[in-house]
């Protein structure tokens, strides 16, 4: 996959390239990821414009349309293959992990990242597709076209080791994850399980199940019902019980 992301600060993402997730793709040739300086599209004139004033009055600026339109299509030039656009907008289509298996298969993405107060309500009909990554108010798209990137890049192909592989993500079966223990067995009197030490991998199995239900039903139950129909008769009853309630199985 090829992901080009358009942003008035290119340096931003130099972190996330140079970070593991990212380094491994580039270097297994499973992704080419690069970023464009919008301001390379700027207006002519000696202040580089991008942005101006807003008609009808008000404070702040917007970004203007005519360098987002022209860094999209010189983008677009720079592959054959086509490519999705995507505008980072707190308007946005919410961004899911179901959101990033469909970006995940396709072949090119192109991310553009606003700043300011706004951008020009016509710059919305050069994206095929609005994404927002939470309720929350950021002071531009870069973070947003940061975390989609990551979280498409580790689902591409050859990028998780086959050991941990993405289908047993959290928000992939519908469920938290399991608790986790490591050394030492006990540490400050807290004790690892011990059915995690007992060697019986299928009783594990259903512990961790069990515990993955429980751990839902406590912190999201909004999540369990789209996970209840995979769940087995085990993993229900821990949700009930962690809920205190005794719903029967539909
Ligand atoms: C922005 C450009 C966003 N979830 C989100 N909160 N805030 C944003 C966002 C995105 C772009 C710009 N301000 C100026 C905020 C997303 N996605």
């Amino acid at each position: 996959m090829r992901i080009d992301v358009i942003t008035l600060f290119p340096d931003s993402f130099a972190g996330i390239v140079g970070a593991s997730m990212l380094g491994i793709a580039q270097e297994r040739g499973v992704l080419e990821f690069h970023t464009h300086d919008l301001r390379d599209w700027a207006l002519l004139g000696v202040h580089r414009q991008v942005d101006d004033s807003p008609y009808g009055g008000g404070a702040g600026m917007v970004l203007r349309p005519e360098p987002v339109f022209a860094a999209i299509d010189a983008v677009h030039a720079l592959d054959a293959r086509q490519a999705l656009v995507i505008l980072v907008t707190p308007q946005g289509e919410r961004f899911t992990q179901s959101r990033a298996e469909r970006l995940a298969e396709l072949d090119r993405l192109i991310i553009v990242c606003g700043r300011y107060e706004g951008f020009d309500e016509r710059i919305r009909s050069a994206a095929d597709l609005e994404v927002s990554i939470g309720d929350y108010v950021l002071t531009g798209g870069e973070l947003p076209a940061m975390v989609i990137t990551d979280a498409v890049t580790r689902l591409l192909p050859g990028v998780l080791g086959d050991d941990q592989s993405a289908c047993e993500d959290s928000f992939t079966t519908g469920l938290l994850e399991y608790p986790h223990y490591t050394r030492p067995a006990e540490y400050r009197g807290m004790d690892v399980p011990e059915v995690l030490r007992s060697g019986d991998h299928a009783r594990i199995e259903r512990w961790r199940q069990a515990q993955a239900a429980e751990r839902t039903a406590v912190r999201r139950p909004d999540l369990l019902a789209a996970a209840w129909d995979d769940m087995t008769a085990e993993m229900r009853a821990a949700a009930r019980a962690a809920l205190g309630t005794d719903t029967e199985d539909e």
